[in-house]
């Protein structure tokens, strides 16, 4: 019989490759020790540092998954995702910023793009030279992206672009911004843009006052007639498997940074248990505590074991979206438990931003709703089970 580690069960590590755990050890590297120092203030003073994003950039953590001929490391999907758990047991925020950039900018031009927008953006992208970001929902279009107001028009020239895109993450400091829209040259079809900022007509509003993810910036769109040449009209993919297309991947990376953040409560829990001592004995010798980081332990095991059979379906062309659905709803639901128990766990303690955990069970509140909230994912996967949609 094998020896039992606490913080592996399943020897996770055992199963990546040399280069995989090369990736994740650059990866924690850059996320504890330049990440983790900022994040408190950035937090409570509701600030992304820009400079984060050349800081991955130079790291190798944006676009791993795009050709290294366009600046990306040309990895694989496990690699990917080790890079979100790093990242997310900082903080979701800081994930965001990095999975937007990656899988719904830097995907979306690689997969649907022409050559020209590729050589044009994707490098500036991987550098994090440039900042992207994605608008696909709206003030009344939100798990429902097919009910979308912004319109593309067609011009003589181009097209002109008109309407609203709300809750981007990002779009506040985006240089380039992939938007979708229902263009009427496309038969009302939704098809992608690449715009970029200066473009007359086109602003992007912070959305102040969030009480989750504060260290993400989130904005809005705004398009007041933005007229654009057909160059920037993704020309390879039409209707809503355009934003799926993308959403598929940050989705299935989400499952596995939801879990680093789990593992940073799981253990922030433990070890505070350990060492703080009432009733003259450490609370980790309780019964309640110890079931309760059992519970902990076993869901990350089970969530981090699947995410790896995600990755390695993705990676071998078997992964269904349906299976999207399932991991990145029950981790994402898990870690915001696992979070929320964590913070019970460190008493007063826990509301302080010193210990971090609630700060990861509000993040999580965002996570738990984006991408597509828990309960549409549980309605993509009672179509799939029973043939009714019931949205
Ligand atoms: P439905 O009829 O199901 O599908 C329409 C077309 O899309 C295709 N499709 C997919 N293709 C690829 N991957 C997927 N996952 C796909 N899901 C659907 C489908 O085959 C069909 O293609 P075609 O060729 O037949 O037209 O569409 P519906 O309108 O009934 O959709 C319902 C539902 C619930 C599945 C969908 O609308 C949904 O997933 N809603 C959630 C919305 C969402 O996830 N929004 C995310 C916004 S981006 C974001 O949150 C970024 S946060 C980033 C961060 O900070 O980290
Ligand atoms: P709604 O769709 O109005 O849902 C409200 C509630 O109703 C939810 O509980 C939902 O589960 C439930 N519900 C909806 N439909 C049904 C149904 N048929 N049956 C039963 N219940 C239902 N979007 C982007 O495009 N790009 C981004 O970069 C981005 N970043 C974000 C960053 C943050 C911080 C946040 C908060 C959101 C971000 N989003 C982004 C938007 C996000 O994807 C949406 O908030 C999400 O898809 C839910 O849409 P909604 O907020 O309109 O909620």
């Amino acid at each position: 019989m094998g020896r039992f580690d606490w913080s592996d069960p399943f020897a996770l590590d055992a199963q990546l490759t040399d280069e995989e755990r090369m990736v994740r050890d650059a990866a924690r590297g850059y996320a504890r020790e330049r990440l983790l120092p900022r994040v408190t203030k950035a937090f409570l003073d509701e600030n992304f540092d820009r400079d984060i994003m050349r800081e991955m950039g130079a790291a190798g953590l944006l676009g791993p998954t795009i050709p290294e001929e366009y600046g990306g490391a040309g990895l694989g999907y496990v690699a990917y995702g080790l890079v979100a758990r790093e990242v997310e047991a900082i903080d979701s925020g800081y994930r965001s910023a990095m999975s937007v950039q990656s899988s719904l900018v830097m995907h979306p031009i690689n997969a649907y793009g022409t050559e020209a927008q590729k050589r044009k953006y994707l490098p500036g992208l991987a550098s994090g030279e440039l900042v992207g970001c994605f608008g696909l929902t709206e003030p009344d279009a939100g798990s429902d992206p097919g009910g979308m107001r912004t319109r593309a028009e067609k011009t003589a020239t181009g097209y002109r672009l008109t309407g609203s895109k709300m809750w981007i993450t990002n779009s506040p400091i985006a240089d380039v911004m992939v938007v979708w829209a229902k263009s009427d040259a496309h038969g009302g079809g939704i098809k992608g843009f690449v715009l970029e900022r200066g473009m007359a007509g086109l602003s992007t509003p912070k959305i102040e006052g969030k009480l989750s993810l504060r260290a993400s910036v989130t904005g809005e769109i705004v398009m007041d007639g933005v007229e654009v040449g057909e160059d920037v009209l993704l020309p390879e993919v039409q209707g809503l498997k355009g934003p799926f297309g993308c959403l598929n991947r940050a989705r299935y990376g989400i499952a596995w940074g939801t879990m680093g953040a789990a593992e940073f409560c799981f253990e922030a829990a433990r070890q505070y248990t350990l060492d703080r001592q009432q009733f003259g004995r450490p609370l980790a010798a309780t019964q309640l505590v110890q079931m309760k980081l059992a519970n902990m332990q076993t869901e990350i095991a089970l969530g981090l074991q699947a995410a790896l059979r995600a990755g390695r379906m993705f990676d071998d062309g078997t992964l269904s979206p349906e299976a999207i659905s399932i991991i990145k709803r029950n981790n994402c639901g898990k870690a915001l438990d696992i979070a929320r128990v964590a913070r019970d766990m460190h008493g007063g303690n826990g509301i302080s931003a010193e210990f971090h955990v609630l700060r990861h069970a509000i993040n999580l509140e965002t996570v738990n709703t984006y991408e597509g909230t828990h309960d549409v994912h549980g309605l993509i996967l009672g179509r799939a089970i029973t043939g009714i949609a019931a949205f």
